[in-house]
């Protein structure tokens, strides 16, 4: 099938259409990454950004695949259709079944609503960032509600903070947490704070209060949102209406300010920058007048991401050749 049919059928909001998007932007061909880039330029610009991008981030074993499968069940009481992207390195080991085999399960397999791709993070580094963001594109075309769950080590927070429009941390319930979250700089990209494992007993509603007193502390945001702390209890859906109840007020929030597209965009940009970085270091980027100049010069271009890239990275290359 041509290209422009993958395109057109995702932009149609076929379902179908999903997994050979999604395997043709995972193709390292020259052909396939061409053709992705085609892809993911007309998605930029024809897909009206409807879908809600959510990232969920937290230590492994903090409950985030667990609550991303109740917040699906949530989601689809609610009639809304969920894309899931699950980053997660354990998934190396059981061949990234993890969490499609509870879904499979607890979701239902027919379920046309749900679609999940994992993605082990193999040794692509950058590679993966690219992957998980024209992921994110594709399945935002499709489906009401998008969620990406990678796992949170400091840096990550920050990548992921620039795929979506609302970043969920999931945290333990253990006290002193909260001192690490601050020691990582954590706290400044999540726009709501779950303490999952509720049931567990008093340490958590203990986690939940340091949290907020450490968030008390930290400067006001510009944004003028204020992250909520939650309780919840994955295992027992606890909580977890009021999760998705969260993440829509935050989402009413941007939409009120303004700041739904602002956010998007300037994750795309951050992106871009970052992708450029990887490949030609910091020289790459002074060789385009440096970061400041280069995000401005993105900013006021009308060129859909994807096809920018190219021209930018052909830039740098160019200059690199003159010396
Ligand atoms: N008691 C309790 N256990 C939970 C809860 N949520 C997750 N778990 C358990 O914690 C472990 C890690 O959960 P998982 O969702 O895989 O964590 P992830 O690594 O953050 O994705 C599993 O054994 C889960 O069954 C919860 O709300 N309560
Ligand atoms: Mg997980």
């Amino acid at each position: 099938m041509p290209l422009s049919d993958w395109a057109d059928r995702l932009l149609a909001r076929d379902r179908d259409a999903v997994a050979p998007a999604l395997n043709l932007a995972d193709d390292a061909r020259p052909e396939a990454v061409a053709a992705t880039r085609t892809l993911l330029d007309r998605l930029e610009s024809e897909a009206p950004q409807r879908a809600l991008r959510i990232g969920i981030t937290g230590a492994p074993g903090a409950g985030k695949s667990t609550l991303i499968d109740a917040l699906v069940r949530e989601l689809r009481a609610n009639d809304r259709t969920v894309g899931i992207i699950a980053v997660d390195p354990s998934s190396q080991r059981s061949g990234g079944a993890l969490l499609g085999d509870r879904m499979r399960v607890r979701s239902g397999a027919s379920d046309e609503g749900v679609f999940l791709r994992s993605m082990a993070a193999r040794s692509r580094l950058g590679g993966l960032a690219d992957a998980t963001r024209a992921g994110v594109e594709i399945l935002a075309a499709v489906f009401d509600w998008v969620l990406v769950e990678t796992v949170g080590v400091g840096q990550s927070e920050s990548d992921v903070a620039h795929l979506v429009h609302s970043l969920a941390f999931v945290a333990h319930p253990d006290a002193g947490d909260s001192l690490q979250f601050i020691k990582a700089g954590i706290l400044e990209w999540p726009d709501l704070f779950v303490v999952n494992k509720a049931d567990l007993g008093p340490s958590a509603e203990r986690s939940a209060a340091e949290l907020e007193a450490s968030l008390g502390l930290a400067s006001a945001r510009e944004d003028g949102w204020t992250p909520p702390v939650l309780l919840a209890s994955a295992r027992d859906s606890r909580g977890v209406s009021e999760i998705r109840e969260c993440l829509e007020a935050h989402r009413a929030h941007l939409e009120a300010n303004d700041q739904l597209e602002v956010r998007l965009r300037a994750g795309r940009r951050h992106s871009l920058v970052a992708a450029l970085e990887r490949r030609y270091g910091h020289f790459g980027i002074e060789a385009l007048g440096g970061r400041e100049a280069l995000e401005k010069k993105i900013e006021a271009s009308p060129q859909p991401s994807a096809s920018l890239a190219l021209k930018l990275a052909e830039a740098i290359e160019a200059k690199l050749r003159e010396g």
